[in-house]
This record gives structure tokens, C-alpha cells and sequence, in this order.
């Protein structure tokens, strides 16, 4: 293989912003919460203690910078998918020096009969579950049309401190007063991240061959616990483990050779997930505009609070940043 092929760069622009999410060092805190919505980060925004920073990249991607509690974070908006979380943490990553702690507040569809629309869940890890294309276009083949991996675990300290902070917020403001299906706030379930808002989440379309009818009867089957279905968690679960592999200097594919190229002295990346449920599978019920907007409030500011109160040794901590 050519040398040059053997490394796929990592495109900067000439005043070493990242591409797609067109920030560069100093910007980006290294406290993140990660929103897919537009309007959901400009809301977390009004929060800080003043006017953030903020940058929309051509790609869409968001960014607000400012300090809440006097601690430096970033809300950032990234849209949708694996795709898209996967942007988010690599190139973020590449912007920040030291830890990066990334909490993900987002919506999500519930499995559970018992866990209705306006509940609060804070999932200890993530699968995955993907299309396996050649089960589609392949004849003859064995495999099956989805595939469900193992969970990936949550950073456990952050699920923990987010996870309290969640439940004390969920009491405060008495989440389960004047709903008529149960609310909870829970802690110890897992997410199933799908590929597709349609296929992979089990949602029949007469217009495509999705093969999908009993793939969420199965991730029940094969999941212990699980509880959630949306998009982007488990990239995020994945790639913090990734990180945190090259951090302990293992998971290189290239072991042996002299000049392998050696870990960034980045920091960890300590990763925790909310998810606010908004469409109850079974009954097929959806949440209400009024209510959407009650609960990303308070449970905007337990993330927020949580990410303000999370340790990141000295160290470990970018310092030259605009919020300065
Ligand atoms: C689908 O409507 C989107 O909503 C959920 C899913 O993961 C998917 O991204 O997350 P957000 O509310 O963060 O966008």
C-alpha cells in the first residue's frame, strides 16, 4: 500500500478550524453538552452567565461557548445519527486539550409500557443496532437483516453524577404531577442507538423491504434491560471507549511498527447520556409541545448543573479559551 494511503488525513482549514464543525482550539470548552436540536441548544444557551460565543458552520453544526455557574461549557447542536455524533466527538476532540466531559440530552422512543412519554432516562451503556446491507442484496445469505451489538458502558462516574442530578431535578419539580401514564426518572437501563429513525427502530413503511417486523421484539429478546431507542448514544458510549483505549496506549492496529503513531496526550473522554421520552412505542402516544418545553428546562439545567459540578484535574483542563 502506498505510505500516503496508510493515514487518512484530517482536513483543517488554513486558520486550523476543523471542517465540519468549523471550530478551532479555544473555542470549544471541555465540558460539552450535545444537543441535536437547533432551538433545544439555543434554549440551554439563555442559562450561562452571559452572552455566549457562538458559531453556526456550514455544515450546520452549532456551537455556544460561554460559562454557567462561572465554568466554562459548550452547548453544542449536531443534528441527527451516528454520523453526525461522530463528527461531533472527533473533531471536538481535536479542538480541546485535556478531559473531555460530553453529557448527550436528547430525546428518545420508549420500549417499556411502563416508561411513558415525559419520563427521564439516564441509560448506563448503549447498542447498537444496524442494517446489515448484505442481508439486502446478497442472495443466499445467512445473516440477518439487523444487527444488535453488545452495550458500551457509560463513563460510570458521570452516569452517576448525572444520573442523581436528573432524579433530585425530577423530584423538585414533582415531573410526575398531572400526567396520566407513568413518568419515571430511572437510572439503570440501556439505550438501543439505531441507524435509521425508520428501518432500525422498527418502524414499518410499506415502500421499502425493511424486513423489519419483529426486530424490536427481538432487541427486547437479546437486550437485557433495554429500555430506549434513538440515535446517536452509543457512538458517543463508543468512541469515548476508543479514546480511552489509545489514552492506555492500546488499540492500535499497528503494534509492531517503529513509528506507530503514538497516543495525542489528550486527556480521557468521560461520556454520559439523558434521555427526555417523547414517543411511547406501544401505545403510540407522543408528547405535547407544553411539555417538551417544561422538561428540557429542568433537565437542561441538571445537565448543566452536573457538567458544572463534574472534577477535571487542573491539568487536565484547556485554559486559554475566549472565555477567558
Ligand atoms: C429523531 O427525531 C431524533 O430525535 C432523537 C433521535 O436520537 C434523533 O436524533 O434525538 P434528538 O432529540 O437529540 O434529536
Amino acid at each position: 500500500m502506498k505510505d500516503e494511503l496508510k493515514d487518512a488525513n484530517f482536513p483543517t482549514t488554513a486558520d486550523k478550524r476543523v471542517y465540519h464543525l468549523g471550530l478551532k482550539k479555544g473555542e470549544v470548552a471541555n465540558r460539552m453538552l450535545v444537543v441535536g436540536d437547533s432551538g433545544r441548544a439555543r434554549m440551554l444557551a439563555e442559562n450561562f452567565d452571559s452572552q455566549p460565543f457562538h458559531l453556526r458552520s456550514d455544515r450546520g453544526f452549532e456551537c455556544y461557548t460561554g460559562t454557567y455557574n462561572k465554568t466554562p461549557i459548550s452547548v453544542l447542536a449536531i443534528g441527527m445519527g451516528f454520523s453526525a455524533m461522530d463528527f461531533l466527538v472527533r473533531e471536538a476532540r481535536a479542538c480541546v486539550d485535556g478531559d473531555m466531559v460530553v453529557i448527550r440530552m436528547g430525546s428518545c422512543g420508549s420500549l417499556n409500557p411502563d416508561v411513558g412519554v415525559g419520563s427521564t432516562v439516564t441509560p448506563v451503556a448503549a447498542c447498537a443496532v444496524t442494517s446489515d446491507y448484505d442481508y439486502f442484496t446478497q442472495e443466499d445469505y445467512a445473516g440477518e437483516p439487523y444487527r444488535i451489538s453488545k452495550p458500551v458502558a457509560a463513563d460510570p462516574d458521570l452516569h452517576q453524577a448525572l444520573f442523581s442530578t436528573v432524579k433530585e431535578a425530577h423530584e423538585f419539580n414533582n415531573a410526575d404531577a398531572g400526567t396520566d401514564a407513568p413518568s419515571p426518572c430511572l437510572g439503570d437501563i440501556v439505550n438501543a442507538s439505531a441507524d435509521s429513525f425508520y428501518s432500525s427502530q422498527g418502524r414499518i413503511d410499506p415502500s421499502f423491504a425493511d424486513t423489519n417486523t419483529t426486530l424490536l421484539q427481538n432487541i427486547i429478546d437479546r437486550v437485557p434491560n433495554v429500555t430506549t431507542l434513538e440515535m446517536e448514544t452509543h457512538q458517543l458510549f463508543f468512541l469515548a471507549h476508543l479514546a480511552n483505549k489509545r489514552q492506555e496506549g492500546t488499540g492500535t492496529d499497528q503494534p509492531t511498527m517503529q513509528n506507530a503513531p503514538k497516543p495525542p496526550t489528550h486527556g480521557k473522554i468521560r461520556a454520559a447520556a439523558v434521555q427526555m421520552v417523547f414517543a411511547a412505542r406501544a401505545s403510540r402516544a407522543f408528547i405535547s409541545p407544553a411539555q417538551v418545553k417544561q422538561l428540557q428546562t429542568w433537565v437542561g439545567r441538571a445537565c448543566l448543573d452536573t457538567l458544572a459540578a463534574f472534577h477535571i484535574p487542573v491539568e487536565a483542563t484547556q485554559t486559554d479559551g475566549i472565555w477567558n
